[in-house]
């Protein structure tokens, strides 16, 4: 099941008295090539973002700061986590549809993508989903 595929990672955290330092590296640190970072940012108060699944995206988020919770569903079950940490993050396969809300004041949700943006590989009717997942 691809929820089952969909999991919390761990990254490097490099402590330092100067303050703390994480990367992340393709294929090691996470399952894919990065090819595109985007982030989440000044989000209000009661924002909900998401709302569609990806075709073929490969997907990792992480909250750089502050938290937010991503509740998640492959069609068949469902799951939630809250993500508030910088040296860990949810990674995401496709055919996830996918939630994001519960953002805390000044949250930052940053996301490592596996392509370039593409429209057509949104799947943003959940029926339409629903039929493809099953
Ligand atoms: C996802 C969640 C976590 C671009 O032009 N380039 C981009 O790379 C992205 C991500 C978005 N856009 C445009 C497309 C829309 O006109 O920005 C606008 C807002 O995008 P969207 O409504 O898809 O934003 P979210 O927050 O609902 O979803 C985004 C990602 O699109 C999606 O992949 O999983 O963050």
């Amino acid at each position: 099941m691809p929820l089952d595929d969909c999991r919390l990672l761990q990254l490097p955290k490099i402590e330092d008295r100067r303050g703390n330092l994480t990367f992340i590296e393709s294929h090691r640190h996470v399952p894919f090539a990065i090819e595109r970072v985007y982030y989440l940012y000044d989000v209000p108060g009661g924002a909900e973002r998401g709302g569609h699944a990806h075709r073929n995206l490969h997907q990792f988020l992480v909250a750089m700061s502050g938290s937010f919770d991503v509740k998640i569903d492959d069609g068949h079950r469902k799951a939630t986590y809250h993500l508030n940490r910088s040296y860990s993050g949810l990674y995401l396969c496709p055919m996830i549809w996918r939630e994001i809300d519960n953002f805390s004041s000044a949250s930052v949700c940053m996301v490592v993508a596996s392509a370039p943006y593409d429209e057509a590989d949104y799947l943003r009717d959940y029926d339409e989903f629903l039929r493809l997942a099953r």
